[in-house]
């Protein structure tokens, strides 16, 4: 009976919070988008979606459920200022992350991945973040903000964050000058880098204590149209797994976003995709010994 069906992740009962492995946090934040706008219905899309997902993993063998999935309450965009709305964000985070529960972010613009990264690199110190997107987003500002969706990867640099992007295919010629003097930032163009070597790469990043963030827009446009600046090339489903199911098995990840779903009313595939990449990442991460 779908009808009965809780409006949370995975259509699952609420738990309470100490039970909760994972929390899913809806973040609907819209603000500096560039081109098709959307990104604020993102999170309704992802956890609509993940209600009709099955909740048993094939691949795994496991159902991640049972692990704990507690979907939050979304935070509300109630401020005009950006600043405040990050501080805010952070504030939001806090809590969740400092009593270790593993915090999935759904976007919303990609902005929002630096006060959670801010946060968690409170708490990590040594964190490194897996970036997968079609951008590299290095810029120092744009379109007058340094909190735009297409800074966010230089203002998490500025932290000192070790970066491994991944899915790359559109930059700007200042951010490829710049690249040079960012020591700590790390491409894989998506012309150079796919599928057995996405696989090889996963294996061989440093240890440390990792935070996942993935832009939606990192997959082909024929696999996700829906998304603000969509671009050719992208990688596929079994390239993004399949790189995220060897990484996780060898390496520590503490928290994760995905960002930048524009879902359109008549196209469901793409939040679907969101949904279920949500919960295999959660798979994979529970059925590691
Ligand atoms: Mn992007």
């Amino acid at each position: 009976m779908i009808e009965s069906l809780p409006y949370t992740f995975g259509g699952l009962k609420k738990i309470p919070l100490k039970k909760a492995k994972f929390v899913i946090l809806p973040v609907p934040y819209e603000a500096t988008v560039s081109f098709k706008p959307g990104t604020r219905f993102g999170p309704e899309a992802i956890i609509f979606s993940s209600r009709f997902m099955e909740l048993y993993d094939e691949e795994t063998n496991t159902e991640p459920w049972l692990n704990g999935i507690l979907t939050l309450p979304e935070i509300v965009q109630d401020i005009d200022s950006t600043q405040k709305m990050m501080k805010k964000i952070q504030k939001n985070v806090s809590k969740f992350i400092n009593n270790n529960h593993f915090v999935f972010v759904l976007g919303g613009e990609h902005s929002i991945s630096f006060p959670v990264v801010k946060e968690y690199q409170k708490k990590y110190p040594d964190l490194k973040l897996v970036h997968f997107d079609a951008h590299a987003d290095l810029r120092k500002e744009y379109e007058g903000s340094k909190s735009s969706h297409a800074s966010v990867m230089r203002r998490i640099s500025e932290l000192g964050i070790d970066i491994y992007s991944f899915g790359i295919r559109s930059i700007s010629k200042e951010e490829a000058d710049d690249l040079k003097n960012l020591k700590n930032v790390h491409i894989y163009f998506a012309h150079q880098y796919r599928n057995q070597q996405l696989l090889s790469i996963a294996q061989q990043l440093p240890e440390g204590k990792y935070y996942i963030s993935i832009d939606i827009d990192c997959f082909d446009p024929s696999f996700v149209p829906d998304t603000g600046t969509p671009e050719p090339g992208g990688l596929t489903w079994y390239e993004v797994t399949g790189f995220l199911k060897k990484f996780i098995q060898t390496h520590d990840i503490v928290g994760a976003d995905l960002v930048e779903l524009a879902p359109s009313h008549h196209y469901c595939a793409s939040s679907f995709l969101a949904a279920k990449l949500v919960y295999k990442t959660i798979a994979y991460i529970c059925c590691k010994k």
